[in-house]
């Protein structure tokens, strides 16, 4: 594995790939952490497992497993699906695993943003992050993939959605926060971006889900669904704070034109009813630092929208609510050629994401 520190993506010809493109598979890690999973992982590792096989229908998943949970996993998982003992902060694939790139050869390397946990020391999640930080060049050397070194730049996969075809999407609130990249402008950033993904477009959401712990990423509350195509997460509630958060996200996208000069058709995907945790999942939890990680009654940034593309179907999160149906409906009708396999996934709501930002895809 070479480490590129002189040049970039761009510069090389290489681009971000969109999820819907072709995989060659993708990359999870086990959940361990007792102050992200309750009962150190015990409840989430179900939920976990059942996504890692849906995804293993159609493409082959590499799973990172600490040393103390490594016999756990490969008892846990099939045997098509590889476990490799990696150590790591935490299970936010999505956020820390390589953000991939590809030439018009084929050739895949990938790019080592610097993570910082959300926020580092200024609003950051939990500390240390070192071994979450180490992730990309390890995978990258697994795979024997070359990276670019981009480590000066605090960005997680779960904060950009690409095209494919020069357009990405962020939000502000979680690009422009004072806990990433402070003394870089939105300018300075959208540069980062236009070099290390290739794109020529960014758009900037506002903002992202209400109570999202990320600081709004975008795989929350949008993705792309096809060039030019993009899902939003909605509800038709005025009376819930979402309301005018989608709302403002809709004005956006509707203003927007992508880096083709398309205007986007936008697909409302609906919300379920707000998710709160309870006292008892609280009770599940550890303590981060010195203070709880969760209080009974919190909000939780439940979306469908954090679905995964896999190459032969939609991953999408259920949480027993009726929109549930809906949703699978939707993603259907943008999906015709893939399965839709839903998995209820509240226990990994309550780590903080869903399974979106447990997967990074790894492009063919
Ligand atoms: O990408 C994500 N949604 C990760 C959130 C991290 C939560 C840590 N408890």
């Amino acid at each position: 594995m070479k480490i590129i520190r002189n040049s970039t993506p761009a510069a090389d010809g290489f681009r971000m790939p969109a999820e819907f493109e072709g995989h060659e598979g993708c990359i999870m890690i086990f959940p361990e952490r007792s102050d992200s999973w309750q009962y150190g992982g015990y409840a989430a590792r179900k939920a976990f497992v059942q996504i890692a096989e849906a995804i293993a229908k159609s493409e082959k998943v590499t799973v990172c497993a600490g040393g103390r949970q490594y016999d756990q996993a490969r008892s846990m998982l099939p045997d098509q699906i590889r476990v490799v003992e990696m150590s790591s902060n935490d299970a936010w694939a999505r956020d820390y695993a390589p953000t991939f790139v590809k030439n018009d050869a084929g050739v895949i390397r990938g790019v080592d943003w610097g993570f910082n946990a959300w926020g580092g020391l200024y609003d950051g999640l939990y500390f240390p992050w070192d071994k979450d930080n180490q992730m990309a060049r390890k995978l990258c050397d697994l795979m024997d993939r070359d990276i670019y070194d981009k480590r000066d730049f605090i960005l997680e996969g779960g904060s950009i959605h690409v095209d494919g075809e020069g357009t990405c999407i962020v939000t502000e609130s979680c690009l422009l926060g004072k806990g990433r990249n402070p003394e870089l402008s939105r300018e300075q950033i959208q540069e980062n971006l236009q070099k290390y993904l290739n794109v020529s477009k960014v758009i900037w959401l506002p903002c992202g889900i209400y109570n999202d712990e990320t600081d709004g990423h975008v795989d929350n509350i949008c993705a792309f669904t096809a060039p030019g195509e993009v899902v939003l997460a909605w509800t038709e509630d005025r009376e819930d704070v979402q309301y005018a958060m989608s709302g403002a996200c809709l004005n956006c996208l509707e203003e927007a034109v992508d880096a083709r000069g398309r205007k986007l058709r936008i697909h409302k995907l609906p919300l379920p009813k707000p998710v709160t945790v309870t006292e008892e999942e609280c009770e599940g939890l550890d303590c981060c630092g010195d203070g709880p990680v969760r209080t009974p009654g919190e909000r939780l940034a439940a979306s469908y929208v954090n679905f995964y593309i896999a190459n032969g179907s939609i991953v999408v999160p259920g949480f027993g609510d009726p929109a549930d149906e809906e949703a699978k409906a939707v993603l259907g009708e943008l999906f015709p050629d893939r399965e839709i396999i839903q998995i209820y996934t509240r226990d990994i709501l309550i780590g903080g994401g869903n399974i979106h930002c447990i997967t990074q895809q790894i492009p063919k």
